[in-house]
This record gives C-alpha cells, sequence and structure tokens, in this order.
C-alpha cells in the first residue's frame, strides 16, 4: 500500500495511506501540548489537507502515551507581561477548529491517552472519534481559571446537553474512555494495543466512501445546528443538487443495479 511521510515539520508527523491523511502530535515529553509552533504547523497542514484532493479522510492523534494536553503550561511561564488570550485564540486556535469543520471530509480523531484543554476541544472538533480505553478526557479549563476554549463551549453542550456540559467544564473530573463513550463524546472504544488498526479500518473504511456525498453531509449537519427546519429542508433540496451530478452518485446506482460493490472516486 502506498505510504508517503512528510519530513517538514518539527512538532506534528504527516503521512498518507491509501487516502488517509494522518496528522501526529508529535512532542510525547510534554504530552503533545500545545505551542506557537504546535498551532502553526496543524493550520499550515491543515491548508494542505483542504487543497488535495487525494487526501479523503483526515485523522489526529498523538505520539506517545497522550493525545494532547492542551496549551504548553511551560512556555507559559516563560512568558513576560499580560498576555493576550483573545489574539491567540482568534490568531492561532479558532482557525484550526474552523478548519477542522471545514474541510469536506470525514475527520476522525484517533484519541491514543488523556486529551486536556485545548487538546480535548481539537478531538471534539474532529466529527468523529475513537478511544483506546485507556483514554481519559480532562476539561482542565476551571483548574487553572480559564473559560473552555477552541470550540469546546460550542461542541461539548450540543453532545452532553447544557447542565452536563456546565458540570463537566466546572468540575474538571477526569472522564474515563468508558465515561466519555455513554455520553456520547467519543463514537467508538478499541483496547490500546487494537487502537492503531481498529482506526485504519475505518478510515480507510471512510476514505473509500462516496466523499463528496460525505463532504455535502457533513455541510448539511452543522448547518442544521442553527438552521430552522424550512431554512434545512432548501438547504438539503441545494445540496442534493450538487450531490445527484457527482460521477460517484451514479457509480453508486449502476453498483446497485448490477450487483455489485460501488467503486467511488470522490468526485
Ligand atoms: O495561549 C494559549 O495557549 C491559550 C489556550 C489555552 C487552552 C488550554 O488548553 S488551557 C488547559 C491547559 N492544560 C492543562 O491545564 C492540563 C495540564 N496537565 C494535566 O492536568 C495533566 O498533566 C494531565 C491530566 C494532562 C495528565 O496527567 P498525568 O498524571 O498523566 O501526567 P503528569 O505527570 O501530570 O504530566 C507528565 C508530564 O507532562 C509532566 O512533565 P515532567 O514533570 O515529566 O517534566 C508534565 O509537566 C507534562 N505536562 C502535562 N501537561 C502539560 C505538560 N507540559 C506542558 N503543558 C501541559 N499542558
Amino acid at each position: 500500500m502506498f505510504r508517503e511521510t512528510v519530513m517538514a515539520y518539527e512538532t506534528i508527523q504527516v503521512e498518507t495511506t491509501a487516502c488517509v491523511r494522518t496528522i501526529t502530535l508529535n512532542r510525547p515529553d510534554d504530552l503533545n501540548s500545545i505551542d506557537e509552533r504546535v498551532t502553526s504547523e496543524l493550520q499550515s497542514e491543515l491548508r494542505n489537507v483542504a487543497k488535495d484532493k487525494s487526501v479523503r479522510c483526515l485523522v489526529l492523534t498523538g505520539a506517545g502515551r497522550a493525545f494532547c494536553a492542551g496549551q504548553d503550561l511551560k512556555s507559559v511561564m516563560e512568558r513576560k507581561g499580560p498576555f493576550d488570550f483573545t489574539e491567540a485564540l482568534r490568531r492561532r486556535y479558532n482557525p484550526i477548529i474552523s478548519a477542522l469543520k471545514a474541510l469536506e471530509i470525514p475527520t476522525l480523531a484517533s484519541i491514543n491517552g488523556v486529551a486536556a484543554g485545548a487538546g480535548w476541544s481539537l478531538a471534539l472538533g474532529c466529527d468523529l472519534r475513537i478511544a483506546s480505553t485507556k483514554a481519559k478526557f480532562v476539561s482542565a479549563f476551571s483548574k487553572i481559571g480559564l473559560v473552555p476554549d477552541s470550540g469546546m463551549t460550542w461542541t461539548l453542550p450540543r453532545v452532553v446537553g447544557l447542565s452536563k456540559a456546565l458540570e463537566i467544564a466546572w468540575m474538571g473530573d477526569p472522564l474515563s474512555a468508558e465515561t466519555a463513550l455513554q455520553l456520547g463524546l467519543v463514537n467508538r472504544l478499541a483496547e490500546p494495543e487494537e487502537l492503531a488498526k481498529a482506526t485504519a479500518e475505518w478510515a480507510t473504511a471512510l476514505a473509500k466512501s462516496a466523499t463528496r456525498g460525505l463532504g455535502l453531509t457533513k455541510r448539511a449537519m452543522y448547518a442544521a445546528m442553527g438552521n430552522d427546519l424550512d431554512t434545512q429542508l432548501e438547504y438539503e433540496a441545494q445540496l442534493q443538487g450538487v450531490a445527484g451530478r457527482t460521477k460517484d452518485y451514479s457509480e453508486g446506482v449502476k453498483a446497485f443495479i448490477e450487483k455489485r460493490a460501488a467503486e467511488f472516486i470522490g468526485d
């Protein structure tokens, strides 16, 4: 199977296998916490993914024992003078979450260990989540006097409801992988030694699907979070107009009639 590794980054690793681009956060000694370089490299790679039509699924994971511990608190200690969080979020973090949502392909967080603070927000910023049974989830923000950011106040209440989201954010207690599954915060669990394989199988299945249709479905679902029914019905009609003109729609119907598996090309 064709596998390509890009070496140009310092804090992330990028690899492409069978139309699946995998970005691995790669600062394992600091639990893949996020510094200026990480946000810059993530933004850069997400721009690459958006432009590369051969990429049909994106996986985000972490090296070592953590997924991501959020903001790099060690570099915080090195900061001199007052720090402008608003500027940092607007310039560094928010574009990453927006870029993940704007990608017209499925994004899958493969949560190999602890996800804390903005690290958990990153996982929530992906469309789907598969986690190791040993993973844990820590809001962390309240413990250092901050507000959940990088989209967590948007995603968390939508998944678990308002009251539970407030409890998670305020108490900051670690949630186990099992609890995360029960709450719908992750879609699937895998034993730690099975996670990479389970992730690859799921991502490959998604990448072999009718990518334009999946991308338009993603657009419709996220738009529905803010639309009333009539607006959404009209939006669905417009998007279906686009999906119905794809080559993959023609192939899907033809394959059904011919009683064979469809071979989608992602167009
Ligand atoms: O400008 C901006 O960036 C604004 C955006 C802010 C958004 C945020 O993300 S705020 C939230 C920041 N994150 C946290 O508060 C989490 C802090 N970490 C923890 O609570 C715990 O470390 C974990 C729950 C993540 C994991 O616990 P555990 O017991 O498995 O590991 P540990 O022993 O606490 O940590 C292991 C090492 O990782 C340790 O280093 P050492 O002592 O071996 O040299 C620890 O300092 C380091 N580490 C853990 N988290 C961070 C970190 N280093 C830098 N930054 C971290 N966030």
